[in-house]
């Protein structure tokens, strides 16, 4: 198994119930390094930027509301296939299907406001990681 490098985002439902903490010990629990790590506001315009990806789906003027309407931990996870298994740790987008001990299992409120991002493959975690952190912030 190859040692990558993922990334990750503590969504605004997340760390306005201050679970920051808790969601990081699911990482570190399951092998994840926090290999770089900041707390931010994100701009309407970085907001659309980084989910232009879904541009067309009825649910993105939501979405990008929901991810400027508190701060985000915008994070870099590192270790042993670190894409899949984070999402493994994230579980299924909705909530409602997550399974038991996941991320938005027990953090989730909903399908929108579902506590985390991942990245969804080793390209797209590239381009994600480098839209918020320059190579001398993460330290491995
Ligand atoms: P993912 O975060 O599990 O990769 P995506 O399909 O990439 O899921 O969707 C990006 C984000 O858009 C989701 O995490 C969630 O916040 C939001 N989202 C996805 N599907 C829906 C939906 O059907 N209604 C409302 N929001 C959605
Ligand atoms: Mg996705």
């Amino acid at each position: 198994m190859a040692v990558e490098r993922t990334l990750s985002i503590i969504k605004p439902d997340a760390t306005k119930r201050n679970l920051t903490g808790k969601i990081n010990q699911k990482f570190e629990d399951n092998g994840l390094r926090i290999v770089a790590q900041k707390r931010i506001q994100l701009t309407e315009d970085q907001a659309k930027k980084f989910y232009a990806v879904h541009a067309e789906r009825p649910f993105y003027k939501d979405l990008v509301s929901f991810m400027i309407s508190g701060p985000v931990v915008v994070q870099v996870l590192e270790g042993d296939d670190a894409v899949a298994q984070n999402r493994k740790i994230m579980g299924a987008t909705n909530p409602a299907e997550a399974d038991e001990g996941t991320i938005r299992a027990e953090f989730a409120e909903n399908i929108e406001a579902n506590s985390v991002h991942g990245s969804d493959s080793a390209e797209n975690a590239a381009i994600e990681v480098s839209f918020f952190f320059s190579e001398n912030e993460i330290v491995g």
